[in-house]
């Protein structure tokens, strides 16, 4: 990230999360209440385990914001952790409460555990699943509000779907499924499913996983509309949007693939069938190319398709945005599977600490999120600004010029 940075800090089961984002220009209206909005919709989801019913999720904005708008200064934001309460001796920082409760010490397979304690020299397994913890994504997804609050003054939305939990994908999927329809339709489905027959039938597969002991993963979509031609840049590795997309996503806890647009599937195809053909339609009036038109109505140059994804050499083409992530199964198992226990080396089964089954459709969220914090990197590093006013003018000039082009 160039203009905009941003860190998270906690612990699963310490006192709280923390969140710095700095970058954002000042005069943006920001209540607590916008952060909220998406931590409540990150908590939900059908196949989530006993620790969302503890957390309400509420983001304390302590700095960055004053008068209910952003003043330029690193925005900061806690969240506090209410299953704290059960564990202020056993996480607590100082070193009199040292061994009040038993180490860990069976790592998960699949989970960060064994690569974590070894790479940090630890003899008890929680100093590392603390952190690896997809609690931490709270925190993102309470930065990717704000980011998603920017975007949006410039027209910009993120929304997101699933598509596939374990097995069951929803029929006709694939890129380029949008409109507002869709994104309400997901927002209702316990799974952020739009398909009401898929929904019923991933529900279905995962109350087999939960009384099977077992954990479910799937594929979740994420379409960014609004985007002008021309975010991230073809001039350099890491200034490609395709590619610190792919690092945004691939960054979250479980994600194991990350594809943009028709993605793998585009390698099986001839050039001739999948490049979206350019075409040019004269506009005396009419705004500049928003991805939320429809492909013909595109005053200047058109698609007509999107296998692209949105994203050519590395920038934005003025189509909308597709990323695709497919998340692993949750590792943690309540039939464990083998592991060996770090002190006494014998064969045992894996730790179980309460866990999710299914957690694909808070990772589109979070997928979400992650799509806000780089786009709007990628968008102040083109317009700059200091202020809401300054960017706005800069991006409106641009976009005049795009029209005019
Ligand atoms: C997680 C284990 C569970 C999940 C957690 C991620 O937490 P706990 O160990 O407290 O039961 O619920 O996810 C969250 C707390 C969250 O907010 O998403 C893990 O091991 O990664």
């Amino acid at each position: 990230m160039t203009t905009l940075r941003f860190l998270t800090a906690g612990e699963s089961h310490g006192p709280a999360l923390i969140g710095i984002l700095e970058g954002i220009p000042a005069g943006l209206l920001l209540s607590s209440g916008d952060i909220d909005k998406q931590l409540m919709r990150r908590q939900a989801g059908y196949g989530r385990g006993g620790r969302m019913k503890i957390e309400q999720d509420h983001a304390e904005i302590i700095s960055g914001v004053r008068w209910g708008k952003t003043i330029g200064s690193p925005i900061s934001l806690l969240i506090e952790n209410k299953d704290w309460k059960n564990w202020q001796e056993g996480m607590s920082p100082e070193g009199r409460y040292e061994h009040s409760i038993s180490a860990v010490t069976r790592p998960r397979p699949g989970h960060a555990d064994l690569a974590g304690i070894l790479k940090y020299a630890q003899k008890d397994i929680r100093n590392i699943l603390e952190r690896s913890s997809a609690r931490e994504t709270t925190t993102r997804v309470a930065i990717g509000a704000v980011t998603k609050k920017f975007l949006f003054e410039f027209g910009i939305s993120i929304n997101s779907y699933v598509i596939q939990i374990g097995n069951v994908r929803m029929q006709d999927a694939g890129f380029g499924i949008q409109g507002k329809e869709i994104f309400k339709k997901a927002g209702t489905s316990p799974v952020r499913c739009p398909d009401d027959e898929t929904t019923k039938k991933m529900v279905k597969l995962i109350d087999k996983a939960v009384k099977n002991g077992d954990s479910l993963g799937g594929i979740f979509e994420v379409v960014a509309t609004g985007i002008p031609p021309g975010i991230g840049s073809h001039i350099q590795w890491d200034r490609k949007l395709d590619a610190r997309l792919s690092l945004a996503i691939s960054s979250i806890q479980a994600i194991k693939g990350v594809e943009i647009g028709l993605g793998f599937k585009i390698a099986e195809k001839f050039g001739s069938e999948v490049m979206d053909e350019i075409f040019y339609k004269q506009k005396a009036k009419g705004s500049p190319p928003r991805a939320e038109q429809k492909a013909e109505e595109y005053p200047g140059f058109y698609r007509k398709t999107n296998n692209a994804g949105g994203i050519e050499g590395g920038m934005s083409n003025g189509m909308p945005v597709i990323i695709r992530a497919a998340m692993k199964p949750i590792p943690t198992l309540k039939k464990p599977l083998r592991s060996v226990d770090i002190i006494t080396r014998e064969n045992i089964k894996a730790a179980y600490e309460r866990s999710d089954t299914c957690a694909v459709p808070a990772a589109s969220v979070i997928g979400e999120a992650m799509t806000a914090i780089t786009i709007a990197d990628a968008l102040l590093e083109k317009f700059g600004g200091d202020s809401m006013d300054e960017t706005k003018r800069n991006f409106d000039a641009y976009m005049e010029y795009i029209k005019k082009f």
